[in-house]
């Protein structure tokens, strides 16, 4: 087959088809452009959906090793059909939503993993959508390292997938189409000069390769984050090599303090409920703070403030323990909505404000749903400079690198208390669960030697910290 002249037959019937039309377009993203491309038509035109699957198989696919395609829904859908049946290789389907009930399957038809699949698409600008489909077939364990494409807007999309290790082969980019469409006298000059400086001045945004949080370094996360505690947290995990958060669930202030003493040296931070302590007085943050000082280790109130902003503001401020003076950060509860985010930032006169949003809780049958998780990170999205992390039980909760995933319900032997609390090991919440800083309480500060107790929490937890940072987590 003459590939060329089969292209340019192609390129005409396109445009005497309205698949492509020039004049003064506003995109799906609210951009101005000279020329647009509708390739759902294509459907009601037998002999063109023929001409583009002969020449995509002739051009692009043709002496390819491949077990798969799959078609980017929903218009390459038609095209990767033909293609299967054209070419004798089995497609795969991938959805656009989940189903809600059953396998809740991103990817319909018979695979294995290992084995490669070819992705067909119709036209790419920045490359998103492929990229899309490309990840839910990874996910699958589908290797995934090229897509076939009709057009080209070369625009960014080509080196956007090339970025992913996705190499885009096109039938046409937009230079050769406006060519073909001038030699045959469908545009003038003038039109094509046009979509020319169009296309060298208008870029799709860089997508760029966003890594698994939990495999960078505390190091590399601390130049990421945003919020002024949550760097200086990482960089203390980093310089004093330990992830353990100690939470002093005492109720007497020297009590606490001297467990500080023995255990200082092997924690990253110490969470306090300041509100159970019977003896309270203002010397006690003092003691508190210079300890906080010597052994380099950050203080977390866990208020778990739940109400309307005003109030929690007051609470922050004021009463007996005027926790915004010497917290480094509080927890809280996202419950009320974003308003309790804004009053804690509203607090003048304090100078480092760390917040963690409780987005998940670790009692057994606490009414969080999945729902509330992803309302929460949407807050979380919008106030990321305020948040120094999540108090949460997933690695999928959340991905922003700069922010940091505190996780409670951690203990070496037990696996539950008498209130429905539920434990994890430090290796099952470090590989699995994805946590950054670790938080146990009874754990520690119940043993008969806190001392000895702290250095193997914090052993365990380093070790397999270490071990998800060098990939070598399966
Ligand atoms: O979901 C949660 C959130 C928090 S902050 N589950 C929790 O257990 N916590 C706190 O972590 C809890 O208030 C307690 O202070 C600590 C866990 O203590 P442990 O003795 O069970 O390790």
């Amino acid at each position: 087959m003459e590939s060329q002249h089969e292209l340019e037959e192609l390129a005409i019937k396109l445009y005497n088809i309205d698949a492509i039309k020039f004049g003064d377009f506003i995109t799906k993203t609210g951009l101005k452009t000279p020329v647009y491309f509708d390739l759902r038509v294509i459907v009601s035109y037998p002999d063109v959906m023929e001409l583009i699957s002969t020449l995509l198989h002739v051009t692009a696919i043709k002496g390819k090793d491949f077990d798969h395609l799959c078609g980017v829904p929903y218009t390459a859908l038609p095209i990767a059909t033909l293609l299967s049946v054209q070419v004798k290789k089995s497609m795969l389907l991938r959805r656009k939503e989940a189903k809600s009930y059953g396998t809740k399957k991103m990817i319909e038809g018979h695979y294995k993993v290992g084995e490669t699949c070819l992705i067909i698409e119709d036209v790419i600008t920045s490359g998103s959508s492929v990229l899309e489909t490309t990840q839910d077939l990874r996910k699958e364990g589908l290797k995934v390292n090229e897509a076939v494409i009709i057009l080209d807007r070369e625009q960014g999309g080509s080196e956007n997938l090339a970025r992913h290790e996705v190499q885009v082969k096109s039938l046409f980019t937009m230079t050769n189409l406006i060519e073909i469409l001038v030699k045959h006298n469908k545009i003038n000059i003038d039109t094509a000069n046009n979509v020319h400086s169009y296309i060298k001045e208008t870029h799709a945004p860089k997508i760029v390769k966003t890594q698994d949080r939990v495999l960078l370094s505390y190091e590399k996360r601390a130049e990421l984050a945003s919020n002024a505690v949550a760097k200086r947290l990482l960089t203390i995990m980093a310089t004093k090599k330990t992830n353990l958060c100690l939470s002093v669930d005492l109720t007497s202030a020297s009590n606490i303090l001297d467990v500080l003493e023995k255990v200082g040296e092997h924690i990253c931070l110490v969470k306090t409920h300041v509100d159970i302590i019977e003896d309270f007085t203002t010397d006690f943050i003092s003691s508190l703070k210079s300890l906080a000082k010597r052994f380099n280790f950050l203080i977390l109130e866990d208020r778990k403030y739940a109400d309307i902003g005003n109030t929690v503001a007051l609470q922050y401020l004021k009463g007996i323990y005027k926790v915004a003076e010497w917290a480094d950060c509080v927890t809280v509860h996202s419950l009320p909505g974003e308003g309790i985010i804004k009053a804690i930032a509203s607090c003048n006169g304090v100078n480092s404000q760390g917040i963690f949003l409780i987005a998940e809780m670790s009692s057994e049958g606490n009414l969080i749903t999945g729902d509330y998780i992803n309302e929460t990170v949407k807050i979380a999205e919008k106030y990321s400079s305020l948040l120094t992390g999540f108090v949460c039980q997933n690695r999928d909760t959340f991905k922003n690198p700069g922010l940091i995933q505190l996780t409670p319900g951690v203990q070496l032997e037990s696996s539950k208390d008498n209130f429905g609390q539920i434990y994890n090991t430090p290796e099952k919440v470090m590989l699995e669960k994805g946590a950054d800083v670790v938080v146990v309480g009874r754990g520690i500060i119940a043993a008969k030697s806190p001392e000895t107790e702290v250095i193997k929490y914090k052993e365990a937890l380093w070790k397999n910290y270490m071990k998800r940072v060098s990939g070598k987590m399966e």
